[in-house]
């Protein structure tokens, strides 16, 4: 039974337009975290901060007046945007999320709301239309990180416990309202928002107005995809309203996690947004720990599409503009992946089969093909498929070489489906993908 709220979801399901839609399908992102953390290079003064760079600013070898000089130096001589956007191309994006503003506050377009932006930089231009241009003209979507967290702003607050921090606070909603405002008037291109930092009492309190200002920003933008870490309802449910309906148009909750099965997802929309390094969005000088490669992040983009989602890859570029080659290495070894096998990711969604120890399964859902995304080939050589009663298989074929003529054996039937063994000729030695019409 559910209960009438005022705040809460503003519809049920799935959203249906073609903009949407084209959401769905994309499959892979990039995320791109670049801002005057970077830098920094995750150093201080000679000292090495194991944390995530774009939290340097909060560490108490930092004073707060230093941090909030950087900017004076940020001059990228290597940001090319151009360059980026065509290097996400021939990796095989087909969306990106760019930090605007990240929780330090300062601001890659020269906002009319604040001085702490690129405006008084000696750079001086606005990198957010550079890059919104840059990827557009590659067919590339963009979309705007935006941190409700403003350490910068002086009405910011994580609680409000005084009148005076409640007076304060609705300067910054104001700030933030008029900051939303006028990204979808300067860069209308953009497809939506990526909000963060959303999880402050003093947000999360804020109901009715997030509810207004959402409504506002989708009249202004018809079409805007917002997930679901913009707003709370008025018991502070955040994601999930208190009726559990996802609030928003696709679940933001999976920051450097997947889920493990179908049934994690409940039927929603969602993102994955992950990091190369363990745990760090901004350029560092010493990423530490584990270091995900190409196979890795292959197979992570695979078994999102495979349960619905989008997988979004994580770049930090470096403080003059161009990416480290740790990356550049990542993107050219996706890029050869997917130059043959994006057939597998795009247009694709759950194919409804039995998930498989060897790997993912995904559906087009224009043509209707099945592709068998094989990370870990059984020593039998033999693929283990599932179908359910009513499937039968007409052809099976390798992806990279089309006339492949597999050996398929029917091993087992009853009223839930048949089961049947697609014969490997050889153990492949990268994933590998059979498409089963
Ligand atoms: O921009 C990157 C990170 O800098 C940023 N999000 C990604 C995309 C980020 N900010 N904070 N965090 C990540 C970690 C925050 C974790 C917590 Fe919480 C916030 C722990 C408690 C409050 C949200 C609410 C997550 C768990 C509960």
């Amino acid at each position: 039974p559910s209960t009438y709220l005022k705040y809460g979801t503003h519809r049920l399901g799935k959203r249906p337009d073609p903009l949407m839609q084209r959401w769905r399908d994309y499959g892979f992102g990039q995320f791109i975290h670049w801002g005057a953390f970077a830098i920094t290079e995750g150093q201080w003064k000679g000292k090495n901060y194991p944390g995530a760079t774009e939290f340097i600013s909060t560490w108490n070898e930092v004073s707060k007046n230093e941090y909030e000089s950087l900017h004076k130096q940020f001059d990228p001589k290597e940001f090319n945007a151009t360059a980026w956007a065509r290097q996400a191309k021939e990796m095989g994006v087909q969306y990106m999320i760019f930090t605007t503003k990240h929780h330090d506050g300062f601001c890659l377009w020269p906002s009319k709301y604040t001085n702490y932006t690129i405006a008084n930089s000696p750079y001086k231009k606005d990198i957010v239309e550079e890059v919104v241009n840059a990827y557009d003209k590659e067919g590339i979507d963009v979309y705007l990180y935006f941190s409700i967290i403003d350490w910068n702003h002086p009405g910011y607050r994580v609680a409000l416990k005084t009148d005076a921090d409640k007076k304060s606070y609705e300067q910054f909603k104001t700030f933030t309202a008029n900051q939303l405002k006028e990204l979808l008037h300067r860069y209308p291109k953009t497809k939506g928002f990526w909000f963060d930092g959303t999880w402050d009492q003093a947000w999360i309190q804020q109901a009715g107005f997030t509810d207004s200002l959402e409504r506002e920003l989708r009249e202004l933008h018809p079409g805007l995809i917002i997930g679901s870490r913009f707003r709370a309802d008025e018991y502070g449910r955040r994601h999930f309203d208190s009726n559990g309906d996802l609030m928003g148009d696709y679940e933001q909750g999976w920051e450097r996690k997947l889920p493990e099965s179908i049934e994690d997802v409940h039927g929603n929309d969602w993102d994955c947004v992950m990091t190369v390094p363990e745990n760090k969005w901004g350029y560092h000088s010493d990423w530490g720990g584990h270091v995900k490669t190409s196979v890795e992040l292959i197979e992570m983009m695979a078994r999102s599409v495979s349960l619905d989602g989008n997988f979004v890859l994580n770049f930090g570029p470096k403080p003059q503009g161009n990416m480290r080659p740790e990356e550049n290495k990542l993107a050219k070894e996706i890029g050869a992946w997917m130059k043959i096998n994006h057939e597998a990711i795009y247009d694709c969604d759950y194919a409804g089969l039995e998930k498989q120890d060897w790997g993912y399964i995904t559906r087009n859902n224009k043509t209707g093909k099945y592709y068998l995304i094989i990370f870990n080939p059984p020593v039998s050589g033999a693929v283990r498929l599932k179908l359910l009663p009513g499937m039968g298989i007409k052809k099976v074929y390798d992806l990279k070489n089309l006339d492949t003529n597999y050996n398929i054996e029917e091993v087992y039937k009853d009223n839930k489906g048949t089961e049947y063994f697609i014969h490997l000729k050889n153990n492949p030695t990268e994933p590998k993908v059979i498409v089963m019409e």
